[in-house]
């Protein structure tokens, strides 16, 4: 494919979860991606090292540069430049909880970021060439007003994260019909992976769970056990946010999967991927969730050590401080107009999502042991 007749695109967050898996989707797709990124102290690229092009390569399709969102002049530079056909607007601090500790800094990125976005395209008269993408989110429907929530539920935020993303939606929805502008909300519910940020619920329960098992760690301790969420895999989402940008007219979809489950129940399937059974008793700040049967076959298929697992051990604790000063209690997600629309249909369900996760970081925290054991601790780099 001649350049010229490749699509561009631009993904701000492209270092993040979905920045990793979407910039890999387009590049088979033969688009040219450039992304967006932050400048940080510590390299910010894992996610994504495996696409780098070296800069001096001729005819790269995978281009970096350096921005932030709550810097508009950066960003009017940046599209001015590269001239995308789509913009996935992806970035932002996308954490719940830590958005109650930086209220202002998520409305100026989650919010105000998404202005600059489109006020970028509409000052540079690239509304006729320039789709977006906005990363709109289910945390928007917050305290439940009906279930399964569609295009139509009434939103309800809950959190300085939810109501940044809130002026998002709506911005976008205003620009479009102000400027008609092909500018749309995918609304997605939660979407995991084994790149999914380790402070996330799930990448937490994977990882300790893979910890526990290996003797490498106690204890889990976790917030609100009885939160229910519709979990589906990254993967199938960066698909749905391309078919959002490729259709007749600019329109906002609900993805989800349908099926919503428990914090608890999610632990307890990360335990028995690996062979573990893990039983819950106790209520509120007093539960807690104990081993009380082992699978010796699947620990040893594993590579593990059943000797390890230890039954009537205390491996799932509640720490408070994990709670959310405000919470959303139950999403659950209706995707009829995705499938119908978009013919959008996931090829995850959680127990595949649950095996690929917990799998993934028993590799990782394999590996890390093995670094331990050979005498070198990464966690005591200065010693
Ligand atoms: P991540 O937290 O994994 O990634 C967020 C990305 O945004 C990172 O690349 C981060 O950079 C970047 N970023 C943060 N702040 C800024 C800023 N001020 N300027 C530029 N870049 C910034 O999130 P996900 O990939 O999981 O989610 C992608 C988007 O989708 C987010 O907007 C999120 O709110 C939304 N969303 C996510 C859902 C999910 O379940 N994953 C569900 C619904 C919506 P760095 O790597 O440097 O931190
Ligand atoms: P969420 O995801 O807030 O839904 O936002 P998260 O995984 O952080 O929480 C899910 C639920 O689990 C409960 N919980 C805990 N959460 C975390 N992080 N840590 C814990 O120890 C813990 N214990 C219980 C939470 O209270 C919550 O109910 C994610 C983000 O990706 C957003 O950017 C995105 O918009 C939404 O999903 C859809």
């Amino acid at each position: 494919m001649s350049q010229e007749s490749q699509k561009v695109a631009l993904i701000t967050g492209i270092t993040g979860q979905d920045g990793a898996y979407l910039a890999e989707f387009l590049l088979k797709k033969g688009y040219i991606v450039h992304g967006l990124k932050r400048r940080s102290s510590l390299f910010n690229t894992d996610r994504i090292d495996h696409l780098y092009q070296d800069p001096h390569q001729l005819g790269r399709n995978f281009v970096l540069h350096y921005g932030d969102l709550t810097d508009s002049t950066n960003l009017i530079r940046i599209i001015q430049e590269i001239q995308p056909q789509e913009i996935y607007n992806l970035a932002a601090q996308s954490h719940v909880k830590v958005s109650f500790d930086t209220p202002e800094y998520t409305a100026n990125a989650d919010g105000i970021g998404t202005l600059r976005i489109l006020e970028a395209v509409r000052l540079l008269g690239l509304t006729d060439k320039t789709r977006i993408y906005q990363a709109s989110t289910s945390e928007l429907y917050g305290l439940v007003q009906a279930v399964p929530q569609s295009e139509t539920t009434p939103f309800y935020p809950r959190s300085p994260y939810a109501v940044a993303k809130l002026y998002a939606y709506w911005i976008t929805v205003n620009y479009r019909e102000a400027y008609n502008m092909y500018a749309c909300n995918g609304i997605l519910f939660n979407h995991e992976s084994p790149v999914r940020g380790e402070t996330f619920v799930t990448r937490k329960i994977t990882r300790a769970a893979a910890k526990i098992a290996l003797g490498l760690q106690d204890k889990l301790y976790l917030g609100n056990l009885s939160a229910q969420r519709d979990w589906g895999h990254a993967k199938d989402y960066v698909e749905a946010m391309w078919l959002i940008l490729q259709q007749e007219k600019p329109e906002d979809f609900v993805i989800a999967t349908g099926v919503t489950t428990t914090v608890r129940d999610f632990v307890r399937m990360s335990f028995a991927e690996l062979g573990v059974e893990i039983e819950f008793s106790g209520k509120g700040e007093a539960e807690k969730g104990v081993i009380i049967d082992r699978d010796d076959e699947r620990l040893k298929a594993l590579g593990l050590d059943p000797e390890k697992i230890k039954l009537g051990q205390t491996v799932v604790k509640v720490d408070p401080a994990y709670y959310r000063p405000t919470e959303v209690d139950l999403l659950i997600g209706d995707p009829t107009k995705a499938n119908s629309k978009l013919g959008w249909i996931p090829k995850y369900n959680l127990e595949m999502l649950v095996n690929e996760m917990v799998l993934s970081d028993l590799k990782l925290m394999q590996r890390e042991e093995y670094l331990k054991e050979g005498g070198f601790d990464i966690l005591n780099y200065f010693e």
